[in-house]
């Protein structure tokens, strides 16, 4: 399962924008470091489903008809302050193991009423604070870098990948980052100028996105807009974690029927006018907004800054069902790129023994084990009889 963490300085909304996605309670409160150990869990990414397509009906809660509903893992960490890479706060703690997401949302306060430390102030900078933390990640990896380089010193980029081995980087990627430094993939040499050049290429090369938080705000939006403006080439998505939050707490107490992938709020009975007034003011946000923004940071993060796909393993490639005839039972999130045989093996952890081959269920077309899997692909995966 892909990982998504969730980072940025204290105090801007990281365990409410967890905490609205994957519905658990965690503490949240409006002063630094409320989180101290991180926060794990699973939040379902809405994409529309092959069904609709196949005219079919899926047999799994996990579609509802018009969007399936993909699981990814969510991690919530400590506010990072400056010179984690130091040690200084308790960044550095998670640091080590955050890298292995493998994509990022950094949440910020856009309204600007907290600073890098997470106190009150006011009309504090986005750009500020959105370097700040590029800043610290690429001197924390520079650190890493540095800190085994007696082990690759004038050695192979196999030496150096097996000493960052964890990080997640691939060697291509690695390569690909060397060369761009001038450093010779056969012999590697550096020192701190080239670390750090290094670093800022493979923490430039991670998938992440902007979440700029707390634009339910007055004057937040008009804000967020004029730094977009100045600044295009910046992924910033506004988003409101608080709203997000109180419809997945009302839809919990059976107080509204939700559904974020569609935006649509249905309010039932039993609501106090208090209470109905507030879900009315978010109703107007989400119509004016197109959601609270939450959902398409994480949808643009996996789908378009990712690139994952969905691809359906069926048994029978006429009625899209498994062996016990359940409808599209399964819906795997991969890399645009993946390959019919690396599929497989995610499908089946020992299918590239007993890969036979495979039909493509939408055309009956075999498949062999190069092909490239596309977005929807129904497969039906052939093995031999152990
Ligand atoms: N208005 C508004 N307030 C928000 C929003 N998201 C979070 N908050 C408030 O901001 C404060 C901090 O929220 P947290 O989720 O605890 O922030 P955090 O980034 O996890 O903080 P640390 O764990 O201390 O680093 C709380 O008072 C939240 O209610 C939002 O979208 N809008
Ligand atoms: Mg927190």
């Amino acid at each position: 399962m892909i990982k998504i963490g969730i980072i940025g300085a204290p105090n801007k909304g990281k365990s409410t924008f967890f905490s609205a996605i994957t519905k658990q309670q965690v503490a949240i409160a409006d002063y630094p470091f409320t989180t101290i150990s991180p926060n794990v869990a699973i939040a379902f990414v809405p994409t529309k489903c092959v069904c609709l397509e196949l005219g079919v009906k899926c047999s799994t809660q996990y579609c509802d008809g018009e969007y399936r509903y993909l699981p990814v893992e969510v991690v919530d960490v400590a506010g990072l302050v400056k010179d984690a890479y130091l040690g200084r706060g308790m960044g550095n703690r998670f640091l080590d193991d955050l890298i292995k997401a493998d994509g990022f949302i950094q949440v910020i306060d856009a309204s600007g009423q907290t600073d890098l430390e997470g106190k009150k102030t006011q009309d504090f900078p986005i750009e500020e604070e959105i370097g700040f933390l590029k800043n610290e990640l690429i001197h924390w990896l520079k650190a890493i870098i540095l800190r085994g380089y007696q082990k690759y010193k004038l050695k192979k980029l196999e030496n150096m990948q097996k000493e960052l081995s964890g990080l997640k980087i691939s060697a291509e990627e690695l390569k690909h980052a060397l060369l761009e430094v001038g450093l010779n993939p056969e012999r590697i040499e550096l020192d701190e100028k080239k670390a750090f050049r290094l670093a800022s290429i493979i923490i430039n090369t991670k998938p992440m996105l902007i979440a700029a938080n707390k634009a339910d705000k007055g004057g937040v939006m008009e804000r967020i807009q004029k730094f977009k403006e100045k600044n295009k080439d910046i992924p910033l998505i506004a988003s409101s974690a608080e709203y997000e939050y109180s419809l997945a707490l009302a839809a919990k107490k059976g107080l509204i029927e939700y559904n974020y992938a569609k935006n649509s709020i249905k309010i039932l009975e039993g609501l106090s006018s208090e209470q109905k007034r507030a879900i009315e003011q978010i109703k107007e946000y989400i119509k004016a907004n197109n959601g609270t923004g939450v959902w398409e940071v994480l949808k643009q993060l996996i789908f378009e800054k990712m690139k994952m796909i969905t691809a359906y393993p069926v048994e029978d490639e006429n009625k899209y069902c498994d062996s016990k005839g359940r409808v599209l039972p399964d819906a795997f999130l991969i890399k645009s790129g993946t390959k019919l045989i690396d599929f497989a093996t995610l499908v089946h952890s020992d299918f590239a023994n007993y890969f036979v081959g495979a039909i493509d269920a939408k055309t009956k077309k075999n498949l062999s084990k190069e092909y490239i899997i596309k977005d929807k692909d129904v497969i039906k995966l052939i093995a031999a009889k152990r």
